[in-house]
């Protein structure tokens, strides 16, 4: 496509617009007047269309420059599309196979074009349906570790690091987005809140918390201010495809430099929050099992994240950090260095998975796991579990062991008629 004025793509102009990037047309095949356009955005913020042509199919996903699940009044630069496209190409380098592979990015139009993933969903629809993902957990859990570590100064030369954290310095508008509707709205009556009213006395509770609000705010300025690493910055279970054995990770528009514990810590959130909502989703003679395959995938996520963060640290540990000049070379374990490293990233992740699991309930963009539950008690019930083992999480951090604490909570709310 020529270098022209951003325009937003529709159905009806998409191929001929497309049709003009000779390498995308040669990859769908035919003549770009007979493709089939369908645009599928389900999500918060852009245009995602699916082009089929007579070969081959791809997605071509374009920002807008406002986010739209508010409309213009919200306006958002169209430069996400560009952080968008850096962290595709680092994540396809630091984790090969986890990410759809980029056919082509103009960075005028604010449009990627990259490979549609088929026969895949959105995770979080298969987990709604009740549907298993073989190896989810050891993919997902993988794919934290290595992301984390090998965007770090663990492994990376602190020149080149640096450089990159100064690239995505840029992206200043979307982090804002972090900043406010997860980290602070839940905690106070903020504008574009929402939440269900049976809920009320949960919520009142939890603002009046003033330790969980420090622990909030504590977690935002080491979210805002620490650049260990290059994250996602938006992993949740619809930024997760599969098919039933095989998954890819979608949509790293809310990239960022920020403690290496986030990402898996709101991945876990959504798997929690998938795990409370189930009694409105399954049948009672397939939840205990449902909802326990669910537990597994998070001690999977938890083990493969320490496993292969482990073999990182001990076999690529090329960075400024923690040198083996320092240990191996002169005969001495890192062994404590890594255990407090891995330490700190799960006190980091326990309080990112506690303010993940209010914002999904209490601020803008809620999860289809309860907003998909017709019957408000119900949900709120379910809601309301979800908000305390939140809390729990967040002010129990330190020291924590992850899977212990997220497995006993877990079994204590499921229980629990908190409303
Ligand atoms: C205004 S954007 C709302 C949410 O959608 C994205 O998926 C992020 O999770 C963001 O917080
Ligand atoms: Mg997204």
């Amino acid at each position: 496509m020529a270098k022209t004025e951003y325009c937003a793509l529709s159905e009806q102009t998409l191929n001929a617009r497309i049709g003009q990037i000779d390498q995308v047309s040669n990859y769908l095949g035919g003549d770009p007047k007979s493709w089939d356009v369908k645009e599928v955005g389900d999500g918060n913020l852009n245009l995602v269309f699916i082009v089929t042509g007579a070969s081959n199919a791809l997605v071509v996903k374009q920002a807008l420059p406002y986010v739209r699940m508010v409309g213009e009044s919200w306006p958002l630069p169209l430069y996400r599309a560009t952080f968008e496209h850096h962290a595709l190409s680092r994540q396809a380098e630091r984790d090969p196979g986890s990410v759809p592979h980029v056919h082509h990015f103009d960075e005028s139009q604010a449009l990627i074009v990259m490979e549609y993933l088929s026969p895949h969903v959105i995770l979080r629809s298969k987990l709604i349906r009740g549907e298993r993902v073989e190896g989810l957990g050891t993919f997902l859990g993988n794919f934290c570790a290595r992301t984390a570590f090998r965007g770090s100064e663990f492994s990376m030369a602190s020149e080149a690091k640096k450089a990159d954290v100064g690239v995505f310095s840029g992206n200043v508008a979307i982090p804002a987005i972090t900043e406010a509707l997860v980290f602070t709205d839940p905690y106070y009556d903020a504008e574009m809140n929402n939440h269900n009213p049976v809920l009320d006395p949960v919520v009142e509770k939890l603002r009046s918390d003033v330790a969980l609000k420090v622990a909030a705010q504590r977690m935002l300025q080491k979210f805002s201010s620490n650049t260990e690493t290059m994250l996602h910055g938006d992993l949740h279970t619809g930024s997760v495809m599969c098919t039933d054995t095989e998954s890819r990770v979608i949509d790293p528009e809310f990239a960022q430099y920020g403690p290496m514990g986030f990402d898996v810590g709101m991945l876990l959130a959504n798997f929690l929050m998938s795990y409370f909502s189930q009694p409105a989703h399954r049948d009672p003679a397939e939840l205990a099992a449902y909802q326990a395959w669910l537990i597994e995938q998070i001690i999977s996520v938890i083990h493969q994240f320490n496993r292969e963060f482990t073999r990182l640290w001990n076999s690529e540990r090329t960075g400024m950090l923690y040198p083996t000049a320092l240990f191996e070379d002169q005969g001495h374990s890192s062994a404590d260095a890594l255990h407090s490293t891995l330490s700190a990233i799960w006190e980091d992740a326990l309080g990112i998975c506690g303010i993940e699991m209010h914002r999904r309930v209490l601020s803008l963009a809620h999860n289809a796991d309860f907003e998909q539950i017709e019957d408000v008690d119900k949900r709120g019930k379910l809601e309301a579990r979800n908000l305390m083992m939140g809390r729990d999480l967040v002010l129990g951090r330190s020291g924590a062991d992850p899977e212990q604490v997220i497995c006993d909570l877990a079994a204590r709310y499921n229980k629990e008629e908190v409303v």
